[in-house]
């Protein structure tokens, strides 16, 4: 996979030299470059913000370095197939088969909520395009223009405020990084984590058996791989009805069997219906 970055602060993004993202940086599965917007400025005192049409506090980033950066790194290619009137292409409408184009992905408040599900979705991608603005924004016109191109996705953590988008870009490639073949030793443990299915994942133990009056809870030591698996299946049932009830109301019924539900109903809780509560 091909990343370009870009940013008016390129050294946050030195620890992707580090750990299994910097491993994959040398073995070739990810290669990225890190790009200094002031690249695209002609003044001297190499200016990318300015006052906000309509009034209001702070900066808004400029939109000529930005056409000039989005040139350079995504080179106009013919426009494929299935634009809107308009020419623009809605997010995420064309699979990435074959296209020249990168995904150009705009860290924002604003945006589509970042999930284990775009990851993956991001992981099939074979270029991906960050355009790091500070929280006021880049002009709009640029991701306007940009869309006549490519496919543009404004892409948010979650619900809080940071002052730019490169912690963003760091969490999100992160995220997709791992997925890609290879970077990870065992890919079974995809398999098994945090919201690969829906659920949380059951707590994990090694040892000693007993630290600081703590026990290991007996049956991960018992060598029965069948109640090893049931336990964790229960746990994660539990974990995820207790710390997120979201998940829980959100996994297609059909995914919980009789014993999840008496899991579930032994917790106190009550299982999905498939309804939805008015
Ligand atoms: Cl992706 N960017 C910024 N600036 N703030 C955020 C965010 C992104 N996600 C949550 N807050």
């Amino acid at each position: 996979m091909r990343v370009d970055i870009v940013s008016i602060f390129p050294e946050y993004f030195a620890p992707l030299d580090l750990s299994l993202i910097g491993k994959a940086r040398a073995n070739g599965t990810l290669r990225l470059a890190v790009h200094d917007l002031r690249t695209w400025t002609h003044d001297v005192h190499r200016t990318v913000d300015d006052t906000p049409y309509g009034g209001g506090p702070g900066m808004v980033m400029r939109p000529e370095p930005w056409g000039e950066a989005l040139d350079a790194l995504a080179p106009a290619a013919p426009t494929p197939g299935g634009t809107t009137p308009e020419g623009a292409i809605p997010d995420g409408a064309i699979p990435d088969g074959g296209s020249a184009s990168p995904r150009l992905l705009v860290p924002t408040p604003a945006g589509r909520r970042f999930t284990q599900a775009m990851a993956h979705e991001l992981a099939a991608e074979s270029h991906l395009l960050f355009a790091c603005g500070r929280y006021e924004g880049i002009d709009q016109r640029v991701l306007d223009h940009a869309a006549t191109r490519m496919r543009v996705t404004e892409v948010s953590l979650g619900d809080y405020v940071l002052f730019g988008g490169e912690v963003a870009v760091l969490v999100i490639l992160e995220a997709v990084t791992r997925l890609l073949p290879g970077v990870l030793g065992n890919a079974g443990s995809l398999d098994e984590e945090s919201h690969a299915h829906g659920l949380l994942e059951a707590p994990m133990y090694t040892k000693p058996a007993t630290w600081r009056g703590h026990d290991v809870p007996e049956v991960l030591r018992s060598g029965d791989h069948g109640r090893i698996a049931r336990w964790r299946r229960d746990e994660a049932l539990l974990r995820t009805a207790v710390r997120r009830p979201d998940m829980l109301a959100a996994l297609p019924p059909e995914s919980l069997d009789k014993r999840d539900r008496a899991a579930l109903d032994r917790g106190g809780f009550q299982p999905p219906t498939g309804h939805v509560a008015k």
